[in-house]
């Protein structure tokens, strides 16, 4: 077993549209992704996800349903990043840019693939369809996946 470090990511996905953020900075930049980070000592997983999303968004919110679960490997780096993926579709503000993120909604039918994680691709129709979902992608680059696996659990 691989040590393995824990992040938070949330999508805000309501009927017809999701809410991604631009990442400006960091890890990812470049990319539109859910908003999330790194789990800070003490706090839980979920209490780090609506931290993180309050940073970046500016949005607030009670609840967050646990959708999934990703462990990446990225070949050449020990330490393994084990994401946990949550959606909610019930918020509290309006999205504002930050330092890190610039927020922008997005229809269903037009979600930027060509400019997000590639494992995006694959998780984000089991997301659209509410299930659950287990995965493992490795990376030989940013851009690059050699393996994965995925499926779909009953629980998280
Ligand atoms: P700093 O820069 O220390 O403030 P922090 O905001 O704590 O960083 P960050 O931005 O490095 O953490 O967290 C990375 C974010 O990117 C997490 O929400 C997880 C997410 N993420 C990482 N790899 C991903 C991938 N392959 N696909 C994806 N999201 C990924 O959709």
């Amino acid at each position: 077993m691989g040590a393995s470090k824990l992040y938070s990511l949330v999508l805000v996905l309501q009927p017809q549209r999701v809410l991604l953020g631009m990442k400006k900075r960091g890890f990812g930049a470049g990319r539109w992704n859910g908003f999330g980070g790194k789990i800070q000592e003490g706090e839980t997983i979920e209490d780090g996800a609506k931290r993180e999303l309050e940073e970046e968004s500016g949005l607030t919110v009670d609840t967050l349903q646990k959708v999934g679960h990703i462990t990446f490997e990225f070949v050449g780096v020990p330490e393994l990043m084990d994401v946990h993926i949550f959606r909610t579709d019930r918020v509290q503000g309006t999205p504002r840019e930050s330092d890190e993120m610039r927020p922008q909604w997005f229809q269903l039918d037009q979600i930027p693939f060509g400019d997000m994680w590639p494992d995006d691709s694959y998780w984000f129709p089991l997301l659209l369809q509410k299930k659950k979902f287990q995965g493992y992608f490795k990376f030989q680059d940013q851009n690059t996946i050699l393996d994965y696996s995925l499926h779909e659990v009953d629980d998280i």
